[in-house]
């Protein structure tokens, strides 16, 4: 039982200053010591370099810091599938959501047929031709899927990284046209906040564990803390009201971990500068313990 802990101090793919400090807000919460007492080894690889934003290139594609953010993920990719190798969980620490292309591509070198279990109040499925912001944070589920631009897509030399029938999205109550229609079109499950309040979360939990074990050989995690309500999680770049609760989320961390199946995990979009008094990190990490198996009793 060994984890890697990866830090990414992205905030290009979000446009938006002081989600690069999510990192650190989540290494002061304690992600190190919650993960230790319930029995991993840990190692903290450290941060990777995150270069300064070199000036207008990808703006004229509608994709903001297009050059950048490739390279980050490029870089994120080698490192997630050499932990991969050597016998590790990766948790890559964010950083903006745009990271989830790099971690995937890693991690799918590893597992071809991956599940991916994806929270969010967004579906993170636009393309340039779609996005109405030009960031890329909104795009890494598309990519993954192999929809969008090639440099994005084609990180890790292969494409796509997953399958759409093994991927769902938990939470989602804020899509964009373009997402819709990508949805409809490929058949991809989305328990939207209706179906959560309707069935409940132990209920969407089993549905959505049966959809991402099925015929698959793991299971990634990512999780945007946006998800969650802003009432627990105010400290993201892009809230939505009507979220998960505390519990709601936990339950869903809990069912992950007795279902045994996680590979790899990103915790993203954790923004301290819109925090109060580090409350989403703290919420980010206490998610972290059970999704990795943490129990009362
Ligand atoms: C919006 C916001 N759909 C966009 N996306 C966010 O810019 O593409 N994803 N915030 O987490
Ligand atoms: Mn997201
Ligand atoms: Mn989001
Ligand atoms: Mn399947």
């Amino acid at each position: 039982k060994k984890v890697a802990l990866i830090g990414v101090p992205m905030d290009l793919g979000a446009d938006r200053r002081g989600v690069d400090m999510g990192p650190s807000a989540m290494r002061y919460a304690g992600v190190m010591a919650r993960l230790t007492r319930l029995g991993f080894h840990v190692d903290d690889v450290g941060d990777l370099v995150v270069p300064r934003p070199s000036g207008v290139a990808g703006q004229d594609l509608n994709l903001k810091h297009l050059p950048e953010v490739v390279e980050v993920n490029r870089n994120l990719a080698a490192t997630v599938s050499e932990k991969v190798r050597e016998g590790y969980i990766p948790l890559v620490l964010g950083g903006d959501h745009s990271i989830a292309i790099g971690t995937i591509a890693g991690v799918a070198q590893h597992y071809r047929n991956l599940g991916v279990l994806w929270f969010d109040a967004h579906g993170d499925l636009n393309t340039a031709e779609t996005s109405p912001s030009g960031n890329i944070h909104g795009m890494p589920l598309a990519v993954s899927l192999g929809f969008g631009h090639d440099d994005l897509v084609r990180i890790g030399g292969f494409a796509p990284k997953v399958r759409p029938e093994n991927v769902v999205i938990i939470g989602a109550r804020d899509l964009d046209p373009g997402e819709r229609e990508l949805i409809k079109r490929i058949g991809l499950r989305v328990f939207t906040m209706h179906e959560i309040d309707r069935l409940g979360m132990s209920r969407v939990m089993e549905e959505a564990l049966a959809i991402v074990t099925n015929g698959t050989d793991g299971v990634h995690l990512s999780l945007d803390l946006d998800a969650v309500d802003p009432h627990d999680a105010p400290g993201v770049g892009t809230p939505v009201v009507g979220g998960l609760t505390y519990r709601e989320s936990h339950l869903a961390m809990e069912m992950l971990a007795e279902a045994g199946v996680l590979v790899s995990a990103e915790v993203v979009e954790v923004n301290p500068i819109l925090d109060v008094e580090n409350r989403t990190a703290k919420v980010a990490v206490a998610l972290i313990g059970s999704a990795f198996g943490e129990k009362l009793l």
